[in-house]
């Protein structure tokens, strides 16, 4: 069976576009039942800026349960927290060592991050997608349901793939593709159409964050930056119109419908009338998951049972791969 990964930073309280990118697509992947599926806390990524050990520990417990909340099954799935499956690092540090500074510095990720002080950032945030490339290559993983933010970072994952296969003439690291689908692979902010919806954004009314209660996430939705003129028939009478389009890919991604048939149903109304229907539709489907989140956050030693017993699995198959990594480059094992 093709194997599936993908991990998202507990670097702070997951969002809607955490949730509509990247775990509800996890959670369609894993049911599919066609993959052997692994879903991971990549700690290591978040500490790449500086993260209150406090704060790490706790997101990243908040982040297992929210997986969970959303319909990660850890028995159907493999449930990790990267730091716990020592061979993601490992194989990171052979890949410093195939990946080129040149290749590095061209990724948008580390531009924006890492902005005009450069400098100053930490050699991890710039080594970054190489450990993200072992992260999937350690299972030898095909398939890696991402955002479309994720796209630059998984041709370089390929070129990685290629050059280690070149230099040491095998065939070894298979070319992973990149599963971008739904409605809402790119949710932006909901105070910038133009922008991104990040949990790091210093403006909270900017996300919607999956432990918001019922009021606020009406009240966020309420206040969305939208435009004067009614919502149009057609998505492509959106097409100028980056903010009420935002709004509209929400609502197709929540209620599993397609873009057309939500202009069909909400075409020609007001904001006053959709910005509603849009924060009840949030409500029902988000309330459930952060209500049952809160639930398993009362005890954390069995979500640390949980990801003690994901990483023995991940390490069945992490492990023999990277043995045979270090056989190919050299090693003396
Ligand atoms: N706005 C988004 N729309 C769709 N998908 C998104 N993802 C993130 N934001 C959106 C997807 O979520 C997964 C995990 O992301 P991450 O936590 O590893 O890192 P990120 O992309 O850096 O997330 P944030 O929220 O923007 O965090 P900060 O602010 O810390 O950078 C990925 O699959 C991503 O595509």
């Amino acid at each position: 069976t093709p194997r599936v990964f993908s991990g998202i930073q507990p670097s702070g309280g997951l969002t809607l576009g955490n949730y509509l990118g990247a775990i509800k697509r996890f959670v369609d992947m894993q049911d599919a039942g066609a993959y052997q599926t692994i879903y991971c806390m990549v700690d290591l990524h978040a500490i790449t800026v500086w993260q209150d050990p406090a704060d790490l520990a706790r997101n990243t417990r908040e982040l297992a349960a929210g997986f969970i909340a959303s319909g990660i099954d850890p028995e159907k799935s493999i449930l990790i927290n990267q730091s716990q499956v020592p061979e993601h690092a490992q194989l990171a540090w052979i890949f410093n060592c195939v990946a080129r500074m040149g290749w590095m510095g061209r990724m948008t990720q580390w531009k924006d991050k890492a902005g005009k002080n450069a400098e100053n950032a930490s050699l991890g945030l710039f080594a970054y997608p190489a450990l993200m490339a072992a992260d999937i290559l350690i299972y030898h993983a095909t398939h890696v349901p991402v955002g479309e933010d994720q796209k630059q970072h998984l041709e370089l994952t390929r070129d990685i793939a290629a050059k280690f296969n070149h230099d040491y003439g095998v065939d070894f690291f298979p070319m992973t593709e990149p599963v971008i689908e739904g409605a809402a692979t790119r949710v932006m902010s909901l105070r910038d159409g133009s922008k991104k919806m990040s949990k790091s954004d210093p403006s909270d009314a900017s996300r919607i964050n999956m432990t918001d209660d019922a009021d606020t996430i009406a009240k966020k939705i309420r206040k969305a930056k939208t435009d004067p003129e009614p919502l149009p028939e057609t998505y492509d009478g959106l097409k100028d119109r980056p903010d009420a389009r935002n709004l509209v890919n929400i609502y197709a991604a929540l209620s599993d419908m397609s873009r057309n048939d939500v202009m069909a149903q909400v075409g020609g109304q007001q904001f006053g009338q959709f910005k509603p229907a849009l924060a009840d539709l949030a409500v029902e489907k988000l309330s459930p998951i952060s209500g049952e989140m809160a639930r398993l956050m009362q005890d954390t030693a069995e979500i640390d049972r949980i990801l003690a017993r994901g990483a023995e699995r991940a390490r069945a198959i992490a492990a023999p791969i990277l043995d045979q990594t270090y056989r190919i480059v050299g090693m003396v094992r």
